[in-house]
């Protein structure tokens, strides 16, 4: 039986997997979104459902210094002895800390932090009870490698000092690592080459935890840089579990470009599972008809590729082992403000201030932040502007709702934006965003006694107002409507097209940084908005 990479789609980057009871729990990076690291759930590593978040509390999650990838860096999530263990880099203030619970359906502990630099860090429990915290990290001569030190997991306190364990393959920004012990070799996993094009997974074994460490021959285990005109790319970051049934598989990131050939990628980095097997004490990604294989020959698998460098490929399409079942994946979708309720889904920009919202059986109250506030807007590089989002899943999406715009009264005085500079009128409404300086907004507005739907693009400094129509006069609501497809989105108001922007001024190669795009509800310079009616679909 096929199924479809990535299993988890939209911006869903850094997966990490442990098996406990019988089911399968993986966690994902989150930056500047409140909450934080989202929980899924799986019984056939397949199909994945959110059960929560495991930082839901501003004194687990402090995102004050800036909105565009900072906060919240690679979660490691592990089992051990009934409890659940996530641990994570909050790169804008604390550095590496753990959260612990022993009800995966509860609420997580305060931050415990540890002392150790790098990023990335994981945790390891061995069979002699001691407990090893991994990251990585960069020796005195600035070169990267991953270190470890052992700590008590009760304190977090460091019982040894960080020691090196293994410098990589070569690559650049070693990261990602994680130890394991599968018989008598202890393995030592990294990710390298960098989040982008170049991503790889590499591991080494060896006897010892403290080493040395022998590169697995077959490195790198896992890459797509030699994979050209295919879809997915980057695949890199990942983590390996065992599940009941004796199958081995390894979750990664990965990312979709808008198609094969054209380099550009705007839904952010998602994850993907491969199956894995075992040969002589090495693991390798695929199925073993796939590889290993006699490189020099540059055999071609299969599924029609190329190993010729590197044995494991990600795909879009995967052939699971037979052995293993899972349920048919549901890959359509639509979503309401009633089937969203339960909030899982809803992300805001930094620590929300939670008064702005209300969030009702289908209707979603937006208030801009408030002088006191800070008066921030979606385009203010720190702090949380009255903002809601659920991240685009697919490149085909139709988003719809209603708006209608009020105004508290306090706001400030307005300025004509039709040359493009950001307005100070109230508005609310639909963003397309990527970060504050990258997004697409379909909003409402009003400027004396007039209310205007209007569509403005901001690509870095450049911001214009693409088209502006006034409403008809007694109306103050607007039914606001955005087609994507993966070139590009359009843009309606009232059924009347107004613009169309191309999405790869969106994409992370224009934007930079680690995230994927949003789907936000925003209000902003005095405006209430109410929204109604909101649905986001997409079927196969
Ligand atoms: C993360 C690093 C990485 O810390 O990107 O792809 C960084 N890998 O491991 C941000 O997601």
């Amino acid at each position: 039986m096929k199924y479809q990479n990535p299993v988890l789609r939209g911006m869903y980057p850094d997966p990490s997997m442990c098996a406990a009871n019988g089911k399968f729990y993986m966690v994902c990076s989150t930056f500047q979104y409140f909450p934080g690291v989202p929980l899924f759930e799986s019984e056939d590593l397949i199909n994945w459902h959110q059960i929560g978040h495991c930082l839901t509390r501003k004194s687990q999650l402090l995102l004050d210094k800036n909105n565009t990838n900072s906060g919240i860096y690679a979660p490691t999530i592990r089992y051990n002895k009934g409890r659940f263990y996530m641990v994570v880099t909050n790169v804008s203030n604390i550095g590496n800390f753990y959260v612990w619970t022993d009800d995966i359906y509860g609420e997580w502990s305060e931050p415990v932090i540890v002392e150790q630099d790098g990023i990335d860090p994981s945790l390891f429990f061995d069979d002699d009870g001691k407990v090893y915290f991994i990251s990585n990290g960069n020796d005195k001569d600035g070169r990267g490698f991953i270190q470890m030190s052992q700590i008590d997991i009760e304190t977090g306190k460091k019982i040894t000092e960080n020691e090196p364990l293994w410098y990589g393959t070569g690559g650049r920004y070693i990261e990602a690592p994680h130890m394991y012990k599968f018989g008598d070799y202890y393995y030592l996993l990294n990710a390298e080459g960098g989040t982008e094009y170049g991503h790889m997974v590499n591991y080494a074994r060896s006897r010892n935890i403290r080493g040395p460490f022998e590169p697995c021959p077959a490195n790198p285990i896992l890459t797509n840089r030699n994979l050209g005109g295919y879809q997915l790319q980057g695949a890199g970051h990942g983590d390996i579990v065992q599940a009941g049934d004796g199958s081995w598989w390894f979750c990664h990131l990965a990312f979709r470009q808008v198609d094969k050939y054209m380099t550009f990628h705007h839904l952010g980095r998602e994850t993907c599972m491969e199956p894995v097997y075992w040969e002589d004490g090495w693991f390798y990604i695929g199925t073993k008809n796939d590889g290993p294989i006699d490189c020099a020959c540059g055999a071609i698998t299969a599924n029609g590729y190329n190993l010729n460098q590197g044995y494991g490929k990600a795909l879009l399409e995967v052939e699971a082992p037979d052995a293993h079942h899972f349920e048919p994946q549901k890959l359509s979708y639509k979503k309401t403000f009633a089937n969203l309720s339960t909030k899982l889904d809803w992300c805001y920009i930094c620590n929300p201030n939670f008064e702005n919202y209300t969030l009702g059986e289908d209707s979603f109250e937006l208030r801009s932040q408030t002088a006191e506030q800070g008066g921030l807007t979606i385009d203010t590089p720190a702090g949380s502007p009255t903002f809601v989002g659920i991240r685009q899943c697919e490149f085909e999406e139709t988003i719809s709702c209603k708006v209608k715009l009020g105004a508290s009264g306090d706001c400030p005085v307005g300025t004509d934006c039709s040359d493009g500079t950001i307005s100070t009128n109230p508005e609310a409404g639909l963003s397309i965003y990527m970060d504050c300086n990258h997004h697409y907004d379909l909003y409402l507005t009003k400027r004396g006694d007039k209310y205007y739907v209007e569509c403005r693009v901001k690509i870095g400094p450049a911001c214009q107002v693409k088209n502006s129509v006034e409403l008809p006069s007694g109306l103050d609501a607007a039914d606001l409507k955005v087609i994507s497809a993966p070139y590009g989105y359009d843009f309606y108001a009232n059924g009347q097209h107004l613009a169309h922007a191309d999405s790869r001024y969106l994409s992370s190669e224009v934007a930079g940084g680690f995230t994927g795009v949003f789907i936000g509800l925003y209000a902003q310079n005095g405006a209430i908005g109410t929204f109604t009616g909101f649905e986001v679909e997409h079927s196969k």
